[in-house]
């Protein structure tokens, strides 16, 4: 086993990680940008090391810094968690080729192959695996797609090879269509995945969204250990996952573990990953694999009382998974809730800020929180707006539905607002309750006017008003050779302090942060910024264009959502220094003005 173990993330899976590396006895390290500094999986940590900005493609995603950080604390093995560079084979390879240091996943081989959509399905329809009726191989002629449709019908997807999640698909209703969106797709794909190769799939109107937990280690042992039902997404974000789904038969529940193991084994993937699938009338397709931990692993460890994450540490170490496939038992049922600082009711909008002025999650048999954060904590929104997550396991479905209305209700949490009212709202809703939700249900069918009134009644406003007299606590954290020591100091009423040039010269007084605007005004007129960092989806204006305010001039792409970015005065476009498909950071001009 390994003696130190830096993690290559933050927040809540970081600390989920490091609990592992307690229970077993190795040292863990953390990685944290300037924007991270007093974070939860910072305190948690033996020892942590600064890995740049707050940006995460000048900290968290940079190879780098990363890996001399792991020199520096004499690390065996890096964990990615998830997200940022959990399924980036580039730095997976270049850990592999890193002398004494572990790569804990699967192999950069298997990332490569699993990530291409097409490679993907060839393996899968090796392994005997279903996979939607589509073709294997890319096309890029509009002919090619009219002669799927008359052999396979309408609706057709459109999928980027090196798309996933939820980008990289369009929708062909009928021929008249295919000229348009298979463009569309090759210059999404390009513009995105820098891979402009796209393949056919028959689409599915409504289907379930299940996907199987797998374990495999270096000896050949392949196990599943049960599904998850993520089919309650909203645009493509998953909000409540469960297992076992309620929409799976035991016979259907045992053909979809056995594939998923099949088309693994066939992928010589080791480690922990996750096979997803479409379910519609009682047949189950391939859709991809996610070779990596993912956010609702919890679910199937609260069902089978296995932990995933100390097997992937024992795998990367070379160990044998120690259990048989019948010794995998699904006991009751379990929910997982994304906790995230986001306001349902303004189209989830995610939180700009906030402190938690109170912050006491639930307890109790059947309730666990996976978070990294304490009351008092600054809300850092330069990632993502996920602040916790609650798992709740109960003894069958009905149950885990009334355990988890008890612990929202027990979820106390006030400085910035969450989606704990969306969660109630859903566990009291007839289709939830009923299991009948498909992956469209969210997107198409739920009236918004009942996520506001769910909002009025259990949601929480961020607190704190101008005549509480203010003290500012500053931390100030000396980071030597990896230790760190906190410096509290706690001023009353303390002076503003200016913290900008103003045109005189002087210094201003800076705005306070819960009114800084997107935008800055410079003189003549304004200068649209992005409030986060992400991917510019579309750009709605060029230059010359009038605009109005309140018109959307771009959307952005971040946090799994697309923003609409509008003006928040009118005027007449002067500048346009963005395109489709480029990366945006907090603080680049989207759109000027004049
Ligand atoms: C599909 C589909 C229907 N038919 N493929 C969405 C993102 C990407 N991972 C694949 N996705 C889909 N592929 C065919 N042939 C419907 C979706 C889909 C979806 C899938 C899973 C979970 C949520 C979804 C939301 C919208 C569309």
């Amino acid at each position: 086993m390994f003696r130190k173990v830096l993690v290559a993330n933050r927040g809540e899976i970081a600390i989920r990680v490091m609990r592992a590396c307690e229970e077993l006895n190795v040292g863990t390290v953390a990685v944290y940008s300037d924007a991270d500094k007093d974070a939860g999986h910072v305190r948690y940590a033996d020892e942590a090391y600064n890995v740049g900005p707050a940006r995460a493609a000048d900290s968290y995603l940079d190879h780098d810094a990363v890996i001399e950080a792991a020199r520096k604390a004499d690390a065996d093995a890096i964990h990615p968690g998830y997200g940022f560079l959990a399924e980036n084979a580039e730095f997976a390879q270049r850990v592999e080729q890193e002398e004494g240091i572990t790569w804990v996943g699967p192999s950069s081989d298997a990332m490569e192959s699993l990530g291409e959509k097409t490679k993907a399905r060839s393996i899968m329809q090796k392994a005997d695996v279903p996979i939607v009726p589509g073709t294997t191989d890319p096309v890029t002629e509009p002919e090619q797609v009219e002669e799927f449709g008359e052999k396979h019908g309408y609706p057709i997807a459109i999928k980027a090879e090196g798309g996933g999640g939820g980008r990289g698909m369009k929708v062909v209703r009928d021929e008249s269509e295919i000229e348009e969106q298979l463009e569309s797709a090759r210059r999404e794909g390009e513009a995105y995945f820098d891979n402009d190769s796209v393949y056919l799939e028959r689409y599915l109107e409504k289907p379930r969204h299940i996907e199987v937990q797998i374990l495999a280690d270096e000896h050949d042992n392949v196990r599943h250990l049960g599904e998850r039902d993520c089919s309650l997404q909203r645009r493509h974000q998953k909000v409540i996952e469960e297992g076992p789904s309620p929409a799976l038969s035991d016979e259907l529940r045992e053909e979809i573990g056995e594939a998923a193991r099949r088309g693994v084994a066939e992928a010589e993937y080791t480690n922990a990953g996750t096979v997803e699938f479409l379910v519609e009338d009682g047949e189950f397709y391939f859709l991809e694999v996610n070779t990596r931990i993912q956010v609702e692993h919890t679910v199937t460890e609260e069902l089978t009382g296995i932990d995933i994450v100390k097997w992937q540490l024992r795998v990367a170490a070379g160990e044998e998974l120690s259990f048989e496939q019948d010794d995998v038992d699904l006991e009751g049922h379990a929910m997982e809730f994304r906790i995230n600082a986001e306001n349902a009711a303004d189209d989830f909008a995610p939180a700009s800020g906030g402190t938690l002025t109170t912050y006491d999650p639930p307890g109790g048999i059947g309730v666990r929180v996976d978070d990294a954060l304490r009351q008092g904590d600054e809300l850092v929104t330069d990632y993502d707006s996920m602040i916790a997550k609650l798992i709740v396991h109960a003894s069958d479905r009905d149950e885990c539905i009334s355990r988890s209305l008890r612990a929202l209700r027990e979820y106390d949490i006030e400085g910035v607002t969450t989606i704990i009212s969306f969660h109630r709202l859903m566990l009291t809703d007839e289709t939830f309750n009923e299991g009948t939700h498909s992956t469209k249900y969210l997107d198409q069918e739920l009236d918004e006017a009942r996520i506001e009134n769910a909002q009025q009644q259990w949601g929480t406003q961020p607190s704190g008003s101008a005549d509480e007299e203010e003290t500012v606590s500053r931390e100030f954290t000396v980071e030597v050779n990896g230790k760190r020591f906190d410096v509290d100091l706690e001023e009353h009423d303390p002076p503003t302090i200016a913290t900008e040039q103003d045109s005189s010269g002087g210094l201003a007084e800076r705005p306070d942060a819960a009114e800084d605007s997107s935008t800055t005004t410079s003189g003549a007129g304004e200068v649209i910024e992005a409030e986060m960092q992400g991917t510019i989806l579309d750009v709605n204006v060029d230059e010359g264009d009038e605009v109005g305010a309140g018109d959307v001039v771009c959307v952005l792409e971040a946090m799994k959502m697309e923003n609409d970015i509008v003006a928040e005065t009118g005027g007449t476009v002067s500048e346009v220094p963005i395109e489709a498909g480029q990366n945006v950071d907090t603080g680049d001009p989207l759109v000027v003005l004049e």
